[in-house]
């Protein structure tokens, strides 16, 4: 498009040369516009198998879709995305896509892109601006429900939950990226639901960064002041590998000394939970690409689009992963 936008500017400039000069026909090699949707997409960064399958998704649907695709990855950086929306603002492409790394901090950037003509599509991750004529529309799961069906889980099975049998279910959390939506919400769904009952308490929380390293890391450090964890809940299925790694040092059975609960459902998460190291997984599919294009491509045709577009997602149990593995995407 940005093709098109310029081919029309050339070619008035052209023509109203060709009036004065020699009235070129309106057949110029220009008027044959280039409709090429060119999207620039600022992706968060490549921490865990969820975030490199949905950049997969992101790059084959733009491939498929015909959209030259302007792709940055951040390193989890705020700076680096408010860098890279800039760049495509001077570079004046036709629609603007991210994944917010953190909830706030984007108004003034968001605004740039707004006063440029620019329209943006959030995906994955949500922002906290009030002001949601900053973007056209937020495709992404509810991670509050995502919480929700964790702590669902851990309530239904609390019967078993209670693995050291001292009459506490002792549940350690592993949060995502300190300031992310689905960290805050993973955390505030889980608390919601599992109120229900007094006798599953969270005893610790610390960021793990959705990473498997992170993950690993402050498991270490929670087996180290506690020997009476029942329940491991983390944001994502990297930091779940992670503890797993730390709960088989310490010479403990993941799945079995200590549940383990998590969120993503991809596939090493899966083979685990297939294997009995962890129990219970909450999806949240990274096969965004394929619906940003098409929102996209409404975008850019002045249609309109629904604000909260929801991806559909599931949850597995050991049998139902065992059962699921074989056909899985990613
Ligand atoms: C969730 C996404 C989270 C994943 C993590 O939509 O933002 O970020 O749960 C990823 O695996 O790092
Ligand atoms: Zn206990």
């Amino acid at each position: 498009m940005i093709k098109k936008t310029l081919i029309a500017a050339s070619a008035i400039s052209l023509s109203a040369f060709a009036l004065t000069a020699c009235g070129a026909g309106a057949d110029s090699p220009d008027s044959d516009s280039d409709d090429t949707i060119v999207m620039g997409f600022a992706q968060v960064g490549a921490e865990s198998g969820w975030r490199t399958a949905n950049t997969k998704s992101i790059q084959e649907s733009a491939e498929d879709a015909g959209i030259e695709l302007k792709f940055t990855d951040a390193q989890g950086k705020q700076e680096n995305q408010i860098q890279a929306i800039r760049s495509y603002i001077q570079q004046k492409v036709d629609v603007i896509a991210f994944s917010p790394v953190v909830e706030t901090g984007w108004d003034a950037v968001l605004q740039e892109a707004k006063s440029a003509g620019i329209p943006v599509i959030l995906t994955d991750r949500a922002v906290d601006s009030d002001d949601t004529s900053l973007y056209e529309s937020f495709l992404g799961s509810d991670f509050v429900v995502e919480g929700e069906k964790a702590g669902q889980w851990l309530v239904d099975n609390a019967g078993d939950a209670d693995v050291d049998g001292d009459g506490t279910i002792n549940v350690v959390q592993l949060e995502g990226t300190t300031g992310a939506a689905p960290a805050i919400d993973r955390a505030d769904g889980f608390a919601d639901v599992i109120s229900a009952d007094p006798s599953i308490k969270v005893t610790a929380s610390q960021t793990g960064d959705f990473t498997r390293d992170g993950g690993k890391k402050v498991m270490e450090s929670f087996l180290q002041s506690d020997d009476t964890i029942d329940v491991v809940y983390a944001h994502n299925d990297d930091m779940g590998l992670g503890a797993i790694e730390a709960i088989k040092a310490a010479g403990l059975t993941p799945g079995k000394d200590i549940m383990i609960i998590t969120v993503d459902a991809v596939h090493d998460g899966m083979q685990a939970l297939a294997d009995g190291e962890i129990n219970y997984i909450v999806e949240c599919s990274p096969l965004l690409g394929p619906q940003l294009m098409e929102i996209a491509q409404k975008v850019v045709a002045g249609e309109e689009v629904e604000e909260r577009i929801l991806t559909e997602e599931t949850t597995f149990t050991q049998a139902e992963a065992k059962e699921a593995l074989p056909d899985r995407q990613y």
